[in-house]
């Protein structure tokens, strides 16, 4: 049997993170926790990228512009739709989802759905807490994994 367990890459990462403005307060949080894992993992604050859009409906797109341009191992999406702030939390939250996954698909790019959509702020901040607790920190490990698997099977 071929087993693949998940690794860490055995190399150096290029990764960006796109995040949006909206919530900011609880994304910052996010971002800080992606970046502590990526930092605890051996990546280089000069290979990280931090893009900020206005909202979680915007990440898709420049997550594609990202993983068009060719030089990142890796794209990490963070935001929070929070269904009390808006009427519309099924089309954000929903497109934002589709748009990421769709990316991730075309460039065979480990594109990382870091987006939190909770009924109300309370829930949000404690998915973006400190260390484990982090929905931030735990997607850039999956980035992570994804970029040695990737490597692994050889499809990039
Ligand atoms: N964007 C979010 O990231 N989170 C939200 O909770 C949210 N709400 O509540 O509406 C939100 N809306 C903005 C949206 O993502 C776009 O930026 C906007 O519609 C412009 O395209």
């Amino acid at each position: 049997m071929n087993e693949f367990p998940l690794e860490m890459p055995q190399r150096v990462c290029n990764i960006a993170i796109v995040a949006s403005e909206f919530n900011h307060f609880i994304v910052q949080q996010l971002v800080d926790g992606a970046i502590d894992a990526l930092s605890r993992n051996n990546v280089e604050e000069q290979n990280i990228s931090l893009v900020w859009v206005p909202g979680a409906f915007e990440l898709p797109l420049a997550a594609e512009i990202l993983a068009d341009a060719g030089n990142h191992d890796a794209v990490i999406a963070l935001g929070a739709v929070i269904r009390g702030g808006t009427p519309h939390f099924d089309y954000v939250a929903g497109e934002c989802s589709r748009g990421i996954a769709e990316v991730g698909l075309k460039h065979a790019l480990p594109v990382i759905f870091g987006v939190l959509t909770t009924d109300n702020v309370d829930q949000a901040l404690e998915r973006a807490g400190s260390g484990a607790g982090n929905k931030g920190f735990d997607t850039a490990v999956a980035a992570l994994q994804m970029i040695a698997l990737l490597d692994r099977l050889s499809v990039k």
